[in-house]
């Protein structure tokens, strides 16, 4: 059975229906910690050229590829396999391209020169969606009843866009693999754009459920910095990746974060005596240190950040 999330018209948020669609955002956030975009402003041709051009990339010779392999996780760009090909004990059916997308002028520079058009199309799409993610950021602080210009949006805006671009060869043997392993996303809100072959399951009542695709959707998720920001009222949620036996599948995931250097911490805003602080402060060197100590896998460095109160 088919999950149909919560679908969220962007443009009704420009509307008289602005707090009803708030309210819609709030629900899926606490319920799903996942919900779909249609009418969210980009053009047809913007994310169907973006899925186009990296199908090209991932048919390029090997050697083209490979330009681009590096162990280092913070490269400007990766590509590489499974998640990191030289540390993984077991590969997933899955090959990436990792970008570094904010400030776009210092990396697009180091983007693939091949196909040609690979730069141009790729920074239109990485520009318009972190405008679409800075719409969302003051729809989420609203429904949190959070003023829109609240200090996190400033931050957000400055913050870190990772544009990953995943591709899932068809696989002779499904049931023995998955594409990408239950994780939950570590930034603030990830912006998904897929094809329109399905894959995308999400944790949902304890069941593994799959994502219906809308064509030309957006699939939002909370990430592990908005569950600590609104004090684990919205939830990060655990998804993972189905592969086909016949089709490839490619999709595009755009996380946004607050900066490298933030410190991420419930929203000052939403603790009082009655709303004790339900994390610890964190930052990206915490995390970093914690994933280089061990396999990052379920929620784990989500869960070594709740603050565990002996009454
Ligand atoms: C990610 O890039 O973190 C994903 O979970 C990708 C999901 C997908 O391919 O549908």
């Amino acid at each position: 059975q088919n999950l149909k999330l919560p679908v969220i018209d962007f443009a009704e948020l420009l509307g008289p229906n602005r707090p009803h669609v708030l309210q819609t955002i709030a629900e899926a956030c606490e319920t799903y910690g996942f919900f779909q975009v249609v009418n969210h402003g980009m053009e047809g041709d913007v994310s169907r050229n973006m899925i186009e051009v990296c199908k090209r990339f991932f048919e390029l010779p090997y050697e083209e590829r490979s330009k681009y392999m590096s162990t280092d996780m913070s490269a400007p760009v990766r590509y590489g396999t499974s998640f990191n090909q030289i540390k993984d004990n077991v590969f997933c059916w899955r090959d990436f391209l990792k970008l570094y997308a904010h400030p776009l002028p210092d990396y697009l520079p180091h983007w693939p020169s091949s196909p040609s058009d690979f730069r141009s199309l790729g920074a239109r799409y990485a520009k318009e969606t972190k405008e679409m993610f800075e719409m969302m950021v003051k729809a989420i602080l609203e429904s949190l009843e959070i003023n829109d210009r609240d200090e996190a949006a400033e931050e957000l805006e400055e913050g870190s866009q990772v544009v990953v671009v995943n591709c899932y060869p068809p696989c002779p043997e499904p049931e023995l693999t998955l594409g990408m392993p239950p994780h939950s996303d570590y930034g603030f809100l990830t912006l998904l754009l897929q094809d329109d072959v399905e894959g995308l399951q999400i944790l949902h009542r304890e069941e593994w459920v799959t994502v219906d695709p809308i064509p030309g959707s957006f699939v939002v998720n909370v990430g592990d910095h908005l569950e600590i920001f609104s004090n684990g009222r919205y939830k990060s949620v655990l998804h993972r990746v189905l592969v086909n036996p016949t089709k490839p599948r490619i999709s595009v995931a755009s996380l946004h974060s607050f900066p490298l250097t933030s410190v991420v911490k419930p929203s000052p805003k939403l603790i009082d005596e009655q709303n004790v602080p339900k994390y610890m402060e964190t930052d990206f060197a915490t995390f970093l240190q914690y994933v280089s100590s061990r396999e990052p896998k379920w929620k784990n460095f989500l869960e070594s950040r709740k603050i565990h109160y002996v009454r």
